[in-house]
Order: C-alpha cells, then sequence, then structure tokens
C-alpha cells in the first residue's frame, strides 16, 4: 500500500484545499494529513487561524479522500512524522516548491500546482471589505 502524507492549516476550507487533498490522495493508496496546530500558526504567522485547530481536523477527517489525520506542532518535526506514518510521498502545493527536498532521502516528493485566485488571504479580505 502507497502512504501519501500531507501538510497544512487548512483554515476557512475552499476548494484550494480540496483540490490538493484529491489529487494526493489519487498518488496513492492511503492519505494522511498533518493539520498545523493553533500554536504553530501562531508561531509562524502571528496570528491564530480563524478556525481552530479542533474544528480544522473535524472537517479534514470527514473527507471522502481522506484517511488519517493528526496535528503538526512543529515544522522541525516533519522528519519524523514521515517516518513514524510509514509515509511513501510526501506532497505539498507549488507554493513549497524546493522546500521539502531534504526529505527525498526517505520518501518521493511532490509538489502540485496551488489552484489559482483562491487562498485563506484573500478570502478574509474580501470578507473585511463587505
Ligand atoms: N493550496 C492549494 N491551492 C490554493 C491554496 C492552498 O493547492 N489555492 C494548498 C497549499 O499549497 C498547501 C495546502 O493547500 O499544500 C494547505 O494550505 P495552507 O492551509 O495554506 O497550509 P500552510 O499554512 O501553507 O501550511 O508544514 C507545512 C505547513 O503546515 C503548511
Amino acid at each position: 500500500m502507497k502512504k501519501v502524507i500531507t501538510f497544512g492549516t487548512f483554515d476557512l476550507f475552499h476548494i484550494g484545499h480540496l483540490q490538493i487533498l484529491k489529487r494526493a490522495r489519487q498518488l496513492g493508496d492511503y492519505l494522511i494529513v498533518g493539520i498545523s496546530t493553533d500554536a504553530l500558526n501562531f508561531s509562524k504567522k502571528q496570528r491564530n487561524p480563524i478556525c481552530s485547530q479542533q474544528h480544522r481536523m473535524d472537517i479534514i477527517k470527514e473527507l471522502k479522500c481522506v484517511d488519517e489525520v493528526f496535528y503538526e506542532d512543529s515544522l522541525e518535526l516533519k522528519r519524523n512524522y514521515i517516518r513514524d506514518m510509514g509515509a511513501d510521498i510526501l506532497v505539498m502545493g507549488d507554493d513549497w516548491a524546493g522546500k521539502f527536498d531534504e526529505f527525498k532521502d526517505i520518501c518521493d516528493v511532490e509538489y502540485l500546482p496551488r489552484t489559482p485566485s483562491i487562498s485563506t488571504t484573500e478570502l478574509i479580505e474580501i470578507v473585511r471589505e463587505i
């Protein structure tokens, strides 16, 4: 069985998130999703996500294309997560292109094109302007 792993915040879940998860699943037989915790987000972006980690996880784990979820507590633990979950492929959107090549010694690493014209940041801006 080919296991695929991907990571993300998936805040204000939108079509770009769905597309990457569906495409990631198609690259193997089993999809594991590491969901960035609120604390990790705060450390990266200096703001909390709009939706809590519990709500973000509740949404992702119900998707047909997702087989397993866990919380990503730290960016530095990526190698451990990949190894512990027994992942064969790491998939990320191409905004991360090249950033995870260091893991090519333990799994395949694929960057898929992002869905154009949608992002959590843009959604927040649109809603703010209404
Ligand atoms: N994505 C996409 N198309 C979009 C928006 C996002 O394909 N229009 C992809 C991103 O490339 C990423 C995934 O959806 O692979 C999740 O995106 P984010 O929630 O923005 O994830 P991020 O905050 O970048 O967290 O350890 C890595 C981080 O946890 C990734």
